[in-house]
């Protein structure tokens, strides 16, 4: 970690309120005092700035090696820049199985959580009619209801057809929602004794989760619902998460130890391996055979899916993470997540 800033602030991020991956950079930057100023998406403050590439929210500013200002997206390698460009409040953990913990359950968060938080978003009527209302608002500034209204049915639409992107359809909606009960119940007897994922400190899988769940439990009426039948903790751990500005300065000792992991984090991992696992090793496995679906079993029930190479791309760095810890690590690793389901992935 260093010991002065290197990347000028405030940082410059353009994203949207109802954006998961929005909400865990924002959580991201206030716990770890990073200034920054947030743009909205469509906003006039928008329009000055370069698009990115693939334009995805949250987009960030950031120089290259020439200095050159470039939009880059996609949180997790950008939390980790931000760990090496600035000071104190990390949150990588410096023992690297439990960072490759951490790892894995960011993957989850991301990867996994948000099929639970896309699927609720634009499956049931009242979710659906509440996101296409309230969405257009954010960026669109000052509209008549006649102005705005093409808009949202616009996104609406737009949104249901893109369901199947994250694998939500007849056949996998039970397992869809029937995983966010058991990780709600799961995540619940975790937060009766620790404050976060990895111990007393937020981790990156804490504002990766946060970010999902700024939907799931605070937003979208369907999932708000089960969230609060399942776990007011969870609901409450959400808005606390929103600004842990105010956290004291964490320290080394507040991570879990190695030798120490709780069994509600082993039953946390137990999911992970039970749904996010087998749907990452089928992804891979149809994206090298070009195949034009993937289908498995995932929790005893059938998937199917149109394969999704980023998510190709999220094993891989799992398993480059892996490859590059000691023999000594891997072995810890491997005694943590034994008959976890999290075993395969490496197998
Ligand atoms: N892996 C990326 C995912 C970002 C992402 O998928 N963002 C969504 C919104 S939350 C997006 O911009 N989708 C395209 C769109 O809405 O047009 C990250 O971690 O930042």
């Amino acid at each position: 970690m260093p010991t002065q800033s290197t990347l000028e602030t405030p940082l410059t991020m353009m994203g949207a309120p109802g954006s998961p991956y929005t909400r865990k950079m924002r959580a991201l930057m206030r716990y770890r005092h990073i200034p920054y100023r947030m743009v909205l998406q469509n906003s006039p403050e928008q329009a000055p700035l370069p698009a990115a590439k693939v334009p995805l929210l949250p987009t960030f500013y950031l120089p290259n090696a020439e200095g050159e200002i470039l939009a880059t997206t996609d949180s997790t390698p950008l939390i980790r820049r931000f760990e090496h460009a600035f000071p104190g409040r990390g949150v990588i953990p410096s023992d690297p199985v439990i960072a490759f913990l951490d790892e894995l359950l960011e993957d989850y968060a991301d990867e996994w959580l948000t099929k639970c938080m896309f699927h609720y978003r634009w499956w049931f009527e009242a979710d659906i009619a509440k996101a296409s209302q309230v969405l257009p608002n954010w960026g669109a500034g000052q509209s008549t209801d006649e102005a705005i209204a093409p808009l949202q049915k616009m996104i609406g639409e737009r949104q249901v057809s893109r369901l199947g992107v994250v694998g939500s359809n007849e056949e996998t909606a039970p397992v869809i929602e029937q995983s966010y009960r058991r990780f709600l119940r799961a995540f619940d007897r975790h937060l009766q004794q620790h404050r976060f994922l990895l111990g007393g400190q937020p981790g990156s899988a804490d504002f990766a989760t946060h970010g999902q769940l700024t939907c799931l439990a605070l937003f979208d009426p369907t999932p708000s619902a089960i969230t609060l039948e399942e776990s007011p903790r969870v609901y409450a751990w959400v808005e606390i998460t929103e600004d842990l500005s105010g956290l004291d300065d964490p320290r080394e000792e507040k991570w879990f130890s190695r030798n120490a992991i709780p069994e509600t984090l082993r039953n946390l991992l137990a999911e992970v391996g039970r749904v996010h696992v087998p749907s990452l090793l089928a992804n891979a496995d149809a994206l090298e055979r070009g195949a034009e679906r993937m289908e498995t079993t995932i929790d005893g029930q059938r998937w199917i899916q149109k394969p999704f190479p980023y998510q190709g791309k999220c094993l891989r760095w799992l398993r480059e993470s892996h490859a590059a810890l000691s023999e000594t690590d891997r072995r810890a690793l491997g005694d943590i997540l034994a008959d976890t389901g999290c075993e395969s992935l490496f197998g």
